[in-house]
């Protein structure tokens, strides 16, 4: 046999060095860098029309879009809504709440599943204002999500990154809207269980899921948060093995606090269920649940009426935002800004005084 030329060795070596370097040249921010220019130099228009054919890399693309905090990106972005929202509010938004550990993610991969199985598309998104940059709660949590994330019918997103609430929560909204457009037939809204990014997804959906699990030493978890009044299901998790009759007995204790707090406006009378999402049991419940509400509120008018009004509070919500925004970065507000601060500081004027003066300033400029 002939030995085989150095020259050939090297590139042999070279060519499977090669092979592997695309998976670790480029670190995530740089991918992402690439994925938005890609959603820039792509016409709004061919991307738009992409999502609404439910192309799922280019419904990746456009949320990278409305994400984008570059300055030129949000016009596009502006257009890109524009063109989807007549082909959005076709789904059945579900946020999902509960304390850290208690299951939400191996839930929504059993729930997920569950509702593939009947070939219905399934979106996954996330409130989660602590997460970083590509370290969102979802795809840290991709690993629970096994099955869903190979699914050709479903479609899983992080959290926008760490931000202010209310800027995480605007833009999940408007993804919201694009995976609709994309012909997403159940969006499941994940949130952190924290905080108040609840009161925040609670303005996002039309359904909300609280997880709840016995033996957490506080066996009606959410009530201090307020988080249980929210609440249209609370799903007992964890219900099997030797955790069955602790999570019957919390489902009954939770099933008597439901009754003792206000109807809620959509006239709906909670329920608790219960659910392993290990092994998958209870989940048709859930979906029954879940019909059933959707078919109260549609006849009752609340459906419809609760998004509009979603959208009034979205408005005055994004409203003051963008005022709040011009206000601090108006050139001659910041200059005065420091003086002024000064005054309150040292008691010259009150605080009230100094911000009219302020709102007169930026007013007239
Ligand atoms: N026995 C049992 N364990 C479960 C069930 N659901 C989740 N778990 C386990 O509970 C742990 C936490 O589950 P996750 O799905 O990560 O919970 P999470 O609420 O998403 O947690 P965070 O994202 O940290 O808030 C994991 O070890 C799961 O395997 C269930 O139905 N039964
Ligand atoms: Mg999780």
């Amino acid at each position: 046999m002939l030995p085989i030329p150095r020259i050939l060795v090297s590139l042999t070596k070279a060519s499977s060095n090669m092979a592997k370097a695309p998976q670790n040249i480029h670190s995530k921010e740089v991918i992402e860098k690439i994925k938005a220019s890609r959603a820039v130099r792509e016409t709004v228009d061919q991307l738009g029309k992409s999502v609404i054919q439910g192309d799922t890399n280019a419904l990746a693309r456009a949320i990278t879009l409305i994400e984008s905090s570059h300055e030129g990106d949000s016009k596009q972005a502006e257009e890109l809504l524009r063109m989807v929202l007549p082909f959005s509010g076709k789904s059945v938004r579900v946020g999902i709440s509960g304390v850290p550990g208690a299951g939400k993610s191996t839930f929504i991969e059993a729930f997920g599943m569950h509702l593939i199985r009947q070939g219905k598309k399934v979106a996954v998104l996330a409130v989660d204002p602590s997460s970083e940059a590509g370290k969102g709660s979802i795809l840290g949590d991709k690993t629970r999500m096994n099955s869903l994330a190979s699914s050709e019918l479903a479609f899983i997103r992080p959290s926008p990154s760490s931000g202010a609430l209310g800027g995480v929560a605007r833009k999940t909204r408007e993804a919201i809207f694009l995976c609709e457009a994309a012909g997403f037939e159940y969006i499941l809204v994940e949130t952190v269980g924290v905080g108040q990014s609840e009161t925040a997804v609670h303005s996002m959906v039309d359904f909300f899921l609280l997880i709840a699990i016995a033996g957490a030493g506080d066996e009606l978890q959410g009530i201090k948060r307020g988080i249980m009044e929210m609440a249209d299901l609370v799903v007992v998790n964890k219900s099997d093995g030797d955790n069955l009759p602790r999570a019957k007995a919390a489902r009954q204790d939770i099933q008597r606090a439901l009754h003792f707090f206000p109807e809620l406006p959509s006239g709906w009378i909670p329920e608790a269920v219960l659910a392993s999402s290990l092994e998958s049991s209870g989940m048709e419940e859930i979906q029954d649940v879940i019909s059933r509400f959707t078919q109260h509120v549609q006849t009752n008018g609340y459906f419809a009426e609760h998004r509009k009004e979603q959208s009034r509070w979205w408005l005055k919500e994004t409203i003051q935002h963008l005022l709040n925004e011009l206000f601090f970065n108006q050139e001659e507000v910041k200059d005065k800004l420091v003086l002024t601060e000064q005054q309150v500081i040292s008691q010259q004027v009150s605080v009230t005084e100094a911000a009219r003066q302020l709102i007169q300033l930026f007013r007239t400029k």
